[in-house]
Formats: C-alpha cells, sequence, structure tokens
C-alpha cells in the first residue's frame, strides 16, 4: 500500500526533493524554444509562487483558474500552484468564455493565469463571470513593454530563487479537473496532494516502469489528467525529461520523436492511427513504449501499429475521476482485444445491474477503487458514480478468466435493438478494418419498430467517394453492411449509414456520441 506523510506538498516531491536527489542538472522540461533542468524549473516555480502569494495576494486554499497550450510556462504555473498551497483549475485551450465561465462560476474561482495566447477569450470569460477578480497574463514576450511588466514573466524576474513550500496537508485539494465527459455538462473533479503522488506510483512504476532516462512526449492537453500526468508528473517523478509540444499534427509529433530522442508517448487511438501513413517517412528509433488512453483501442489500431513500429501498445483505461490510469497491461501481459488487468494499487470488478460482482464473460458497469477515486465538486451526480466504495466509470466491460478486461461499450451506448445487445464499438471495429473507412462512430437511433437500430457515422478515407452525384453512394453503403454482416452476428450490422466530413469530438479526443445521437 502506498504511504505518503501526513503533511504533504506534492511540489516538493517533483522539484525540491528531485534537486536533493542529485538531478538539479538533469534536463526536466524541454520544447521547440526552451531547455530547464530541475534546478531551473525549481527556481521558477519558486517565483512565480511568490508572484501569486505577494503580487496576487492569494492565500492557501484559493483557486486558481489555468490557461495555456502545453509549454514551460504553463507546467510551472500548475506546479507553483500547489507549492502555494492552491488549487490548480486547468482549463483545455480550446474552451470558449461561455464553457470558462460556467467553470469560474462552479468552481468560484477568483484568480487566473493565462497564457497571452489565449487572454482575449479570458477576458470575455471574465465579463461574463465577475467572481473572476484577477487574471494575470504568462508567456509574455518581453519586448512588448508596457505588459510585461505586469505579467507573470516580468513580475517573477524580481523574485528570489527560493521558496518555501506552504505547509499542506496530503488530504488537502490541490486539483479540480473539470471534465465534460461525454455529455456536456461539466463536472469538476477534485484530488488531494496524495492522489497526485500516487498517479505516479502506480500505472509509471508497475506497468510503464519509467526511468529516469526515458524522454516523455505526446499530445494530451496538460489539462487533462491524461496529459497531465503523462507528461508532465511522471517524468518529473522518475527524474525523466518532459518534452512539451504545442504545435500537434502527427507530422509534428513523429518530427519531434526523433528530433527529442523521445521513448515514452503518451497519446489517443485516433491520433496513432493518423501517425499510422507517415510513420515510415521518420526514424523513430529512440522510441520504446506508446501509451494509448482516452478512448478504446480498437484491435485493428493496436496491430497496425506494431506492424509499422514493431512496439507493442501499451493501452489503459482511465477516467478524470480517478486521476490517471487504472486498467493496463504492457509488453508480454497485453491482450489483443483486452485493455489489460487491474493495475498494482487498484482493483477493479463488472457488476451487474443490481450491483453485484457479474460471472466472467458477462457484460457489465466496470466498477474500480484504489488509492485515488472520485469527488465531484458540488455535485447530485458523485451519488451516481461510487457505490459502496466502488467508483462505477460508466464503461460497459466484460471480464475474462485470468481477469483481464475488455471493453464493450460507454454502459450509456449500448445499443438494445430488436431485444439484442450491441456494443457499438465491436461495430466500429469491424468497419475501420475496411479499406475506405478513416473513421467512424456507431450508435443507436430511436425507432418505432426495432426500439432502436444502428447507426454508423462513417469518416470515408476519400470524401469524394461518399456521393455519386448529388445521390449518397448507396453501393458503398451496402458495400459497408455486407462487410459487418460478414464479420459479425448479422443483427449488428448497421441499418444506417452516413458519411461525415469529420466526427465531433470533445478536446481530449472522445467521439461525442451524445450530438450524433441528437441527429
Ligand atoms: O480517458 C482515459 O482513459 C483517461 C486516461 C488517463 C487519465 C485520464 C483519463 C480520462
Amino acid at each position: 500500500e502506498l504511504q505518503y506523510p501526513a503533511r504533504l506538498n506534492c511540489a516538493n516531491a517533483f522539484l525540491d526533493e528531485m534537486v536533493a536527489r542529485g538531478f538539479a542538472d538533469k534536463v526536466a522540461i524541454r520544447s521547440a524554444n526552451a531547455q530547464w533542468t530541475y534546478a531551473e524549473l525549481t527556481h521558477k516555480v519558486n517565483q512565480i509562487a511568490q508572484v501569486l502569494v505577494q503580487d496576487m495576494g492569494l492565500v492557501p486554499g484559493n483557486r486558481v483558474l489555468l490557461r495555456g497550450a502545453n509549454n514551460p510556462m504553463m507546467a510551472a504555473c500548475i506546479l507553483a500552484v500547489w507549492k502555494a498551497g492552491l488549487i490548480a483549475v486547468p482549463t483545455m485551450p480550446l474552451l470558449r468564455a461561455k464553457e470558462l465561465s460556467v467553470i469560474i462560476n462552479k468552481a468560484q474561482i477568483s484568480a487566473a493565469l493565462c497564457s497571452s495566447a489565449l487572454f482575449e477569450e479570458m477576458k470575455l470569460a471574465q465579463e461574463m463571470a465577475p467572481v473572476l477578480k484577477q487574471m494575470k497574463c504568462f508567456n509574455v514576450d518581453a519586448n512588448a513593454a508596457e505588459d510585461f511588466g505586469h505579467s507573470v514573466d516580468g513580475l517573477m524576474q524580481s523574485k528570489s530563487a527560493q521558496y518555501t513550500a506552504v505547509d499542506t496537508d496530503a488530504e488537502d485539494v490541490c486539483l479540480i479537473s473539470f471534465t465534460s465527459g461525454t455529455t456536456g455538462m461539466p463536472k469538476g473533479t477534485m484530488h488531494f496532494h496524495r492522489d497526485v503522488l500516487a498517479i505516479c506510483d502506480c500505472f509509471p512504476r508497475s506497468t510503464l516502469k519509467a526511468q529516469e532516462n526515458d524522454v516523455f512526449i505526446g499530445t494530451p492537453p496538460l489539462a487533462f489528467t491524461f496529459g497531465l500526468g503523462g507528461l508532465l508528473l511522471f517524468p518529473l517523478r522518475f527524474g525523466a525529461t518532459a518534452v512539451l509540444l504545442e504545435k500537434l499534427t502527427p507530422e509534428n509529433l513523429l518530427k519531434a520523436i526523433d528530433e527529442f530522442q523521445a521513448t515514452t508517448c503518451f497519446t489517443a487511438p485516433t491520433f496513432y492511427r493518423q501517425m499510422l501513413p507517415l510513420v515510415k517517412n521518420f526514424s523513430l528509433k529512440s522510441l520504446q513504449k506508446t501509451v494509448s488512453a482516452g478512448e478504446a483501442l480498437p484491435a485493428a489500431t493496436r496491430e497496425a501499429w506494431q506492424a509499422a513500429t514493431g512496439l507493442i501498445m501499451i493501452d489503459g483505461i482511465g477516467a478524470t475521476e480517478m486521476l490517471h490510469i487504472f486498467i493496463s497491461a504492457a509488453g508480454a501481459e497485453a491482450r489483443a482485444g483486452a485493455t489489460g488487468k487491474a493495475i498494482p494499487g487498484y482493483q477493479a470488478c463488472v457488476l451487474d445491474e443490481e450491483g453485484k460482482p457479474a460471472p466472467v464473460g458477462v457484460i457489465g458497469r466496470l466498477a474500480v477503487k484504489g488509492p485515488t477515486g472520485c469527488r465531484y465538486l458540488a455535485d447530485e451526480r458523485q451519488k451516481n458514480y461510487v457505490f459502496q466504495g466502488w467508483n462505477l466509470t460508466g464503461d460497459a466491460y466484460e471480464m475474462d478468466a485470468e481477469g483481464y478486461f475488455h471493453y464493450r461499450a460507454r454502459t450509456d451506448d449500448m445499443i438494445i435493438t430488436a431485444g439484442y445487445n450491441v456494443a457499438g464499438p465491436e461495430v466500429e471495429e469491424v468497419l475501420l478494418k475496411h479499406p475506405e473507412v478513416a473513421e467512424c462512430a456507431v450508435v443507436g437511433l430511436p425507432d418505432e419498430e426495432r426500439g432502436q437500430i444502428v447507426k454508423a457515422f462513417v469518416v470515408l478515407r476519400d470524401s469524394s467517394k461518399a456521393h455519386l452525384g448529388d445521390q449518397p453512394n448507396h453501393a458503398l453503403i451496402k458495400e459497408l453492411q455486407d462487410f459487418v454482416k460478414n464479420a459479425v452476428a448479422p443483427y449488428k450490422y448497421p441499418r444506417a449509414i452516413e458519411f461525415r466530413e469529420a466526427l465531433p469530438r470533445t478536446e481530449t479526443g472522445k467521439v461525442q456520441r451524445f450530438k450524433l445521437k441528437q441527429v
């Protein structure tokens, strides 16, 4: 079992303790135009913490909204908020003023640190949520003379490089991470200082086997706990190097893997799929571990990635509520078609509709418990998520006799058609094997006769094939339907298929099935 001191400020573990353990001169963070050692990062975090306390007058427990792309200053601001005993509320870079104002009001946030590139939208958000009293910009150009003096970058220059972390309790909240989930109604999940260390001491230690010579790279925003852990906290906990990238195209990530000699990549299946056709143009010699989470990993993607790179994908499922990954498997432990097993430190089981453990091979709701867990900020939905100490993830899974968990669907996405249960992702897996299909999402739509029908939204590799003249390409629709009928039980075939240019996705890459169901 993980043991942490009762008084704990997690920022110390990533900074001062690493410096004391001999990592002072090791590179902690790299980006396109910066490289900071552990000592330099610690000094910058110390200076920003003083801006928060001395210039902004914040006191322990105050909540600070953080906004920025993945870059070293954004990382330093998060750590500084923790070091000053404040609560970080990182937000997705693409959120608009309206969405930000909902978060600000819900979490009663009085202060914000915002990258200069995102400041205009932030000002609109402040107009809509006046509870936000003060904002400071970071990543401000020193030549922008007027603004620089008031910015985090300007103010931190006069501060001491030394700062003692605020003496927080291991169970003080340090992070509120908002999830829009797939429903569009944001929930704030609260996490303690000890939770932040616990995620570093579970998945990356037991499954990923992170080492100090690892170089971490990837795409998820630091505002998404998948990215916060994988791209910042895990590397720092192991004395490794974090590469933070702002320009996130498949070409750019592949190029950066070679340029920074990255060993460990974190991204979602969609992004791995987008990289696949380009892999042959880049050297990926340094790459050893590729982690996939954020959405279900289709077997076809796992196989194609292994064929193209020789690397066995480390699939995982986590949740913002649980902070990070709790089921996974790596290397020889990985099984095609399974996400993995409960990782050391966590327990998992499948519950039936009455909340009792379901037998092996029966689909039910995935339940987990471990060192982290769901604590929603003032939200009725807490009682739906936590049941008798188990966290009910909202995913429909099946456990096999060896304890491997197989993803079937989101619980609310199970399609019931003419009395049959159809898991949309199973149909998606089949469609993705068709050479014309680039992306797809399968949902249930109401139908008078069958209760629901299976409908597939398909993005074609060549979008010009979607129509013949002004008509949908019925021949291709029929071909795709037959393709599914030939691969799985015919009742699962999509009775309706619609071609789309793109699928609606959350900022973290999850398909917004609820939007497709509204059609
Ligand atoms: O969606 C996931 O699988 C996930 C993974 C790690 C951390 C957070 C999340 C939501």
